[in-house]
């Protein structure tokens, strides 16, 4: 065996997200993130009836527990879904280390990536089963379903990244992801102030 974990392999079920080696799921319901969506109404109600889930991470188990050079590597699958017109999405996050970027791959499903720099530029990228992004350094990530199957998708990033998420609970994104006439959209978000 080399090093002090035996997981050096793992196998994705790219439909479902699922590791053969898994150490830890995350499991976000609407309850969790009804202060990220635009319509905070809207996302109550949900949180109070079947309360869905919105999405899953699947972590292995890790490998080099607390090494700053180690890679650290998830499935993450979001269920279809909307809290009024915005598709069910990530919490999203800045990097502690803002200088950490990190790689993206979809495996199933239909997604967009939502990045935005520090000064509240933005850009959605869609995502597809074989889509590889890279997130670039100082910028959010959040993904989002556009789709009406689970959208998966894979990702690295190095440990020492961090997430920073209390600079998205303060001030959100500076664009949403909503559906107009059936399609995803892009829309600047009115409530968005540069930190
Ligand atoms: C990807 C990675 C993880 C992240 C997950 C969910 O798998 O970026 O680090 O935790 O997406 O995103 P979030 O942490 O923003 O909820
Ligand atoms: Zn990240």
């Amino acid at each position: 065996m080399l090093g002090s974990s035996p997981v050096l392999a793992n196998v994705i079920d790219f439909s479902s997200g699922a590791l053969s080696e898994v150490g830890e799921v995350l499991l976000r319901r609407v309850s969790d993130l009804v202060l990220l969506f635009g319509d905070k109404a809207a996302a109550e109600v949900l949180a109070e009836g079947d309360n869905p889930v919105v999405y899953q991470v699947f972590l292995p188990p890790e490998r080099e527990p607390g090494r700053p050079e180690a890679l650290l590597y998830a499935t993450t699958v979001i269920y279809p879904g909307k809290v009024g017109d915005e598709y069910f999405m990530t919490k999203g996050h800045f990097h502690v280390e803002g200088e950490c970027p990190e790689v993206y791959l979809g495996t199933a499903g239909r997604g967009m990536l939502l990045l935005m720099d520090r000064h509240g530029r933005a850009e959605a990228v869609p995502m597809q089963a074989g889509t590889v992004v890279y997130v670039p350094p100082e910028t959010a990530h959040r993904t989002v379903n556009v789709g009406d199957a689970p959208f998966v998708f894979f990702a690295v990033w190095p440990e020492k990244a961090g997430h920073d998420y209390q600079s998205i609970a303060a001030h959100g994104f500076s664009h949403r992801i909503l559906e107009e006439h059936g399609r995803p959209v892009m829309v600047s978000n009115p409530d968005w102030r540069q930190p």
